[in-house]
């Protein structure tokens, strides 16, 4: 427990002010050059101060090199065409999602167009190429008063300077009513590309259900912050959310309730096909979750067979963990986890199939290892790759694997069992509860959340650096970073993005920049730049009275 360190990293009222204080006026650009200029941009430093100043991009996640230029800002007007290569179907539907961001606002219409020997300035234009960038997912994106180009390595690399560039427009672009132009972007090159390929939010459908609408919602939102894996805990022992055929008693029964005993529910198959599509439509991987051997009631409830006495247990909505256990030895569990995933396999494009495997204490520690090495065969057979919570080391786990560490700092048993899966070939997503569960509640005053890790406020969320954090375990060994948002206290999107905003733009840069450019003094100065966009997209946010907030 960190709960005397988190209490005192808290701010009073009146220190936060003083420190708002500190950064109004000319302070800031004391505080944005070093961040305009990013990492040893020749000749940047010759500019003066305040002109840099007045320019510089606030932007999360920090891009690997950022400079403002003297090319002179551009500004979006009525002509203003998105020029996408012929041919080239990718960047097409990558302007397409520009498009759809920028009309609504601006009341331009921005037509997605092939270039034409008409077109001169004043346009968008959009390109994917090999060469465009270095690095993973690297994009470049460069504004002069000529108009904007943004090139990139894939499509995902271009979907991910476009959320720079609409960075870049003020704030009030992330209205979905027209507004007062003018829609002008400091003129910058900006060099880019991903720190980890593993940047990941989590969301707990099972404790309590979020709908198809809530849930695109969110992934909406985690796209702005270049997040890339959306990891669904699809059951648990409050509920099962995913249709599956054979298995209709799962959602018929299991999906029937939530914690405190609300309505519940599930996604259809062709639902949660729909969920998959609309993260990829945004360059989001879904990665289902089956949790097992424990967190399983609402199965067990819902067929006795699956129970080692036959009889199944009531459904559960309380918040207890760790009391449910499939019967590890009996054929049938095997048979129905098959059909799961086999199922769950062939409705998710994505490499991975998570299986759970936390707080197994109903279960032996042979049996456990026992269900983990089943399940891993039946992940395998059915092509994909198998995550797990960091308890699955304690299995023979083949090369290849992926664990996802969520102990506290100091827990010896969490930190070994981290060791034992890298020792075997398996790489590690960071999700140390400490820092960045982002259930857990920012300080003792927050409504929502657990606390049972701590408080997590804005400043331990971001201040922690996922190759360092976990004695032993270097950078070969990480392979992104994830926030888990448990549901146990959340009923709404508003308790969603409560929780989630502002601490998952972090998440979200920690995955991305480079650590040499992470600091916590110049980070919270770019956060609070964010709140005016959130709030023109009608975000629900944690006013966090350590970020100086305009
Ligand atoms: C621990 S973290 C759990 C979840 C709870 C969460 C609440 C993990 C793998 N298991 O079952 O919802 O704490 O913070």
């Amino acid at each position: 427990m960190q709960l005397v360190g988190h209490v005192v990293s808290q701010q009073s009222p009146s220190a936060s002010r003083r420190r708002r204080g500190a950064v109004a006026g000319l302070a800031v650009a004391a505080v944005l050059v070093p961040l305009a200029f990013g990492q040893g941009v020749a000749g940047a430093h010759a500019q003066p101060a305040a002109a840099a100043a007045a320019a510089a991009p606030q932007l999360i996640p920090q891009p690997v090199s950022l400079h403002t230029t003297s090319g002179g800002d551009f500004t979006l007007t009525r002509t203003t065409k998105i020029l996408v290569p012929t041919g080239s179907a990718q960047a097409d539907s990558v302007g397409t999602y520009l498009a759809r961001v920028l009309r609504p606002s601006t009341g331009y219409p921005l037509p997605v167009a092939t270039p034409s020997a008409r077109d001169s300035a004043g346009n968008i234009a959009l390109r994917i190429s090999p060469s465009a960038a270095v690095g993973r997912e690297g994009y470049r994106l460069d504004v002069t008063t000529d108009g904007v180009r943004l090139a990139a390595r894939s499509a995902e690399a271009l979907f991910d300077g476009v959320q720079t560039l609409r960075q870049l427009l003020p704030a009030k672009v992330e209205r979905r009513s027209v507004q007062q132009g003018p829609w002008t972007m400091p003129s910058v090159a900006i060099a880019d590309h991903a720190r980890f390929a593993w940047r990941g939010a989590m969301l707990d459908v099972s404790r309590h259900f979020f709908t198809v609408a809530q849930v695109e919602r969110y992934i909406d939102l985690l796209a702005m912050s270049k997040i890339n894996m959306f990891h669904l805990h699809l059951s648990d022992d409050q509920g099962w959310r995913i249709q599956i055929k054979g298995w209709p008693r799962l959602t018929s029964v299991g999906g029937s309730t939530e914690v405190g005993g609300g309505p519940g529910g599930f996604y259809s198959q062709k639902q949660y096909s729909d969920i998959v599509r609309y993260a990829a439509q945004r360059f989001i991987t879904l990665v289902p979750e089956i949790d097992g051997p424990s967190h399983s009631n609402a199965a067990l409830a819902s067929y006795a067979q699956l129970n080692c006495d036959g009889k199944a247990p009531p459904l559960y909505t309380g918040t207890d963990v760790g009391f449910s256990s499939f019967c590890v030895h009996k054929a049938v569990t095997y048979k129905f986890l098959d059909d799961v995933i086999s199922q769950l396999a062939a409705l998710t494009p994505g490499p991975y199939l998570h299986i759970g495997g936390d707080e197994a204490h109903s279960t032996t520690a042979a049996d456990y290892v026992y269900y983990v090495q089943r399940l891993q065969q039946i992940v395998h057979a059915h092509g994909k790759t198998m995550i797990g919570w960091h308890q699955i080391g304690s299995a023979t786990l083949t090369p290849g694997q992926t664990a996802q560490y969520w102990g506290t700092a100091g827990s010896k048993t969490d930190i070994d069992l981290a060791h034992q899966a890298v020792k075997q070939g398996a790489k590690l997503v960071m999700s140390p509860a400490d820092k960045d569960y982002i259930d857990m509640k920012y300080n003792p005053s927050t409504k929502l959340g657990l606390n049972w890790a701590g408080y997590n406020g804005v400043r331990d969320a971001y201040d922690w650096d996922p190759t360092t954090s976990v004695p032993g375990i270097t950078e070969t060994d990480v392979q992104g970073v994830e926030a888990p948002l448990w549901s146990e206290t959340l009923l709404d999107l508003n308790d969603i993005e409560y929780m989630a905003f502002p601490r998952i733009a972090g998440i979200g840069e920690i995955g991305w920049s480079p650590q040499s450019l992470r600091s916590w003094s110049t980070y919270k100065v770019r956060l609070a730049a964010q709140g005016p966009r959130w709030t023109a997209m009608g975000v629900t946010f944690y006013h966090s009275p350590l970020v100086p907030w305009q």
